[in-house]
């Protein structure tokens, strides 16, 4: 029998004799830390609920202090769902919709939201862009304008996990993976409270509430009562890869967003799982 040439060219890597399922081959590979694709931005979720169901007393004012930030910042601004969501779920669940069917349509009204904001910031030359702008040209956009604005609400459509009926990937989490994803420099949560409290300052037990300055991911995972954010943000925040805090701070307090853009402690930092480089 005549031996057989084999001309086949091989590939170099070093993942690909290995299952990608055993942590101990992928981790000498994988478990380095990724580059920041844009370190100098500074991502700032604004809540849908708590400051643009407000209407102009709310979101005048913000929209005022983010056009007096423009010239010391480079911003992703992203918005929240608010109350058409909520009816928007009330709805649904009453039609027995599953949850991959609510998702969309809750991210829509975070578009919305969006929307309205970049309408009114337009002067500035700030644009809403869309999901796929920004997963693949939100650098020339930012390029062009020293912010754009986007929805926070994560494009998780029917791939939504179902472990409830009501998403569990909202906006909070949206703004916090995007943020993490691009290595940013910061993400601000703005919403109607001074930041995170002891209980709801809003709830029966408001009174009683004290504010948690400074505290952790792992902390307010076995917090037990209710946070102003989703409760998948602690997850995705446990396992960050870049952003070691995030500042929620009250949007109603003129002077709060500034400040913790320029890295004042003016809120409730929350620390996550990830360290220094
Ligand atoms: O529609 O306001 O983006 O940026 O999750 O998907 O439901 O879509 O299903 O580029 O892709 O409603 O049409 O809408 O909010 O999400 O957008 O105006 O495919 O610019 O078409 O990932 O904006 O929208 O709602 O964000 O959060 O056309 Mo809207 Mo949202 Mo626009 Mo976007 Mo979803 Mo697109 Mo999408 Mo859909
Ligand atoms: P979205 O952007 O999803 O529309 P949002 O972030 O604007 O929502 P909410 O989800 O309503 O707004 O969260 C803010 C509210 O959370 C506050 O007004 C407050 O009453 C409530 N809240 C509940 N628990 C706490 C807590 N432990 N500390 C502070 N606020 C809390």
């Amino acid at each position: 029998m005549s031996e057989q040439t084999n001309s086949i060219k091989h590939v170099a890597s070093p993942l690909a004799r290995q299952t990608l399922l055993d942590g101990s081959l992928t981790g000498p590979v994988a478990g380095v830390r990724p580059i920041r694709l844009l370190p100098w931005l500074q991502v700032v979720k604004i809540g849908g609920r708590s400051i643009m169901d407000r209407g102009a007393a709310a979101i005048l004012p913000i929209v005022d202090e983010i056009r007096t930030l423009l010239p010391e910042h480079r911003l992703l601004i992203l918005t929240g769902a608010g109350v058409r969501a909520r009816h928007l779920y009330g709805v649904g669940l009453d039609l027995g919709l599953p949850v991959g069917s609510l998702a969309p349509l809750a991210a829509s009204e975070a578009g919305q939201n969006g929307h309205i904001l970049a309408s009114l910031l337009a002067p500035e030359g700030v644009s809403y862009v869309e999901h796929p702008t920004i997963a693949s040209q939100l650098a020339i956009h930012l390029s062009a304008a020293r912010a754009v604005v986007g929805s926070a609400f994560p494009p998780y459509h029917h791939h939504e996990f179902p472990a409830s009926r009501i998403p569990t990937h909202r906006a909070d989490t949206g703004a916090f993976l995007l943020a993490d994803a691009l290595g940013a420099a910061g993400l601000t949560i703005v919403e109607d409270v001074d930041g995170v409290y002891t209980a709801d300052p809003n709830g029966p037990e408001g009174e009683k509430a004290t504010l948690l300055s400074d505290t952790s991911a792992t902390e307010l995972a076995t917090h037990g009562g209710t946070l102003p954010f989703d409760p998948a943000l602690l997850e995705v925040m446990a396992n960050a890869r870049h952003l070691e805090r995030v500042q929620v701070v009250n949007g109603l307090v003129p002077g709060r967003l500034t400040a913790a853009l320029r890295g004042e402690h003016v809120g409730t930092v929350i620390r996550t799982g990830t360290r220094p480089a």
